[in-house]
């Protein structure tokens, strides 16, 4: 066993918090949808712009009963953006500290992806709904690797002169033409739902979506709020079909942003929208946008909003567990955000963090309760040494498995590996 496979094991079992048996099993059995929400930052949730609702569809489903919302759920993505949300999500490790896993050493590493663990413990079958070019992120080549069944990319939607915006096939056309696909996936599936109209530079007609645009010299903040308010209403069509055909009630839902959508450099003409002065903004308000939301839909758990801090790679030990499967062999670098043992040590991929009581942001260290700026004292250098080195120690496991590819030397005993040769997404067996 090569050394580097000891300090993974040995952090992964330090790491490893069990479940709430209030929510272990919840799910059993249960089809699973992820909806990825392109660029989707929690301030858009019961965000009003001149009074109107970006988001009325998402905020009236946070208050369902059957629905959990965290409120301090953050991104962790790096270089790989979309690419690195879908590893956390997928593998339960980071992204690279460079570039992105997706594009560049993920499709030869072995990799124990949920597709391939809910195939192989609850007989799942998957698949991946994007309407963009099946290349984009390498994802044609690395969704072979995680185990996904099916893959329905752009070809795969009808092209018209006005199917596509920006990166690929518009989100209603997406959800809508999906059905006809998802139709046939045996029960249960694992289905997730990659959205596309919401990104930069968030330019959509208003024959599309009226929704007025803000009002302020930056034209990317104020196409922002269209876009997420064309996703919103796009997600709120396809729910409404799960709903109608009864397909909803044996499904679990899982919704996230996967980042930012205004970038650090653009929040000082964002500010003014969230009340904020411009002077004013600090690196402290920077951290606190990288909040995206992650909502669970499940009619067999009662719903409320959870506080925990929390981020993505954290989704993945929280959905196997709601779905009772065991995650205390798999290398998991996340925690079940449902357990109350959870530690609420947010990392971001550049070693930076958010705990409920400090956050450390772009080289300072502030209060995450009133945004202060912090000159630590002695005890609280202590403090924050230790949750540094909780932080560094996750990353670096993360690190070692995947520029390692460490996981060829190591497989639980729920899993067999994956053989990539065994899938092909077209036609013609490419
Ligand atoms: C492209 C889409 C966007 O297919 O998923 O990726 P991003 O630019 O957000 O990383
Ligand atoms: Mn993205």
């Amino acid at each position: 066993i090569p050394k580097n496979l000891n300090t993974v094991i040995s952090y992964n079992k330090k790491n490893y918090i069990a479940p709430n048996v209030k929510y272990y099993g919840k799910a059993k059995g249960k089809n699973v949808f992820i909806i990825h929400l392109e660029s989707f930052q929690q301030f858009l949730l019961n965000y009003e712009l001149n009074g109107q609702e970006v988001t009325p569809f998402l905020n009236s489903l946070i208050k369902d009963k059957n629905v959990i919302s965290f409120d301090n759920f953050f991104h962790e993505v790096g270089g790989g953006k979309t690419s690195d949300a879908e590893t956390m999500l997928e593998t339960g490790t980071f992204g690279l500290s460079q570039g992105s896993f997706f594009s560049s050493i993920a499709q030869n590493n072995t990799i124990q992806a949920a597709p391939a663990i809910l195939a192989q413990n609850g007989n799942y079958t998957s698949a991946v709904f994007h309407g963009d070019s099946a290349g984009f992120w390498n994802r044609n080549n690395v969704y072979k690797n995680l185990g996904y069944d099916y893959f329905f990319y752009s070809d795969y939607y009808y092209q018209t002169p006005t199917s596509k915006v920006g990166m690929g096939t518009k989100d209603k056309l997406l959800f809508g033409e999906s059905i006809k696909y998802l139709e046939h996936l045996p029960q249960p599936f694992y289905a997730k739902f990659i959205t596309v109209t919401n990104h930069t530079p968030f330019t959509l007609d208003e024959a599309v979506d009226n929704f007025p645009l803000a009002d302020t010299n930056d034209q990317v903040v104020n196409h922002y709020f269209r876009t997420a308010h064309y996703l919103d209403s796009s997600f709120e069509e396809f729910f409404n079909y799960l709903k109608n055909t009864g397909l909803l009630k044996k499904s679990i839902i899982v919704i996230y942003g996967d980042h930012f959508g205004i970038s650090n450099d653009r929040n000082k003409k964002l500010a003014p929208l969230l009340n904020k002065s411009p002077e004013e903004w600090t690196k402290y308000d920077n951290a606190m946008l990288q909040r995206v939301p992650f909502i669970i839909y499940d009619q067999g758990i009662k719903g409320g909003v959870n506080h925990t801090f929390g981020g993505e790679i954290d989704v993945l030990p929280t959905l196997l567990h709601l779905l009772g499967v065991d995650t205390k062999n798999f290398v998991q670098l996340g925690q079940d955000l449902l357990s109350p043992k959870h530690q609420q040590v947010v990392a971001f991929r550049n070693h930076n963090f958010v705990t409920p009581k400090y956050t450390f942001y772009d080289g300072k260290y502030y209060d995450t309760i009133t945004g202060e700026l912090l000159e630590p004292d002695e005890t609280q250098k202590k403090e924050l040494q230790s949750i540094q080195k909780q932080v560094n120690d996750k990353l670096n496991a993360s690190d070692l498995i995947n520029n390692s590819n460490l996981l060829r030397y190591y497989t639980p005993p729920e899993f067999k590996p994956v053989n990539p040769k065994n899938y092909h997404y077209t036609n013609q067996y490419s």
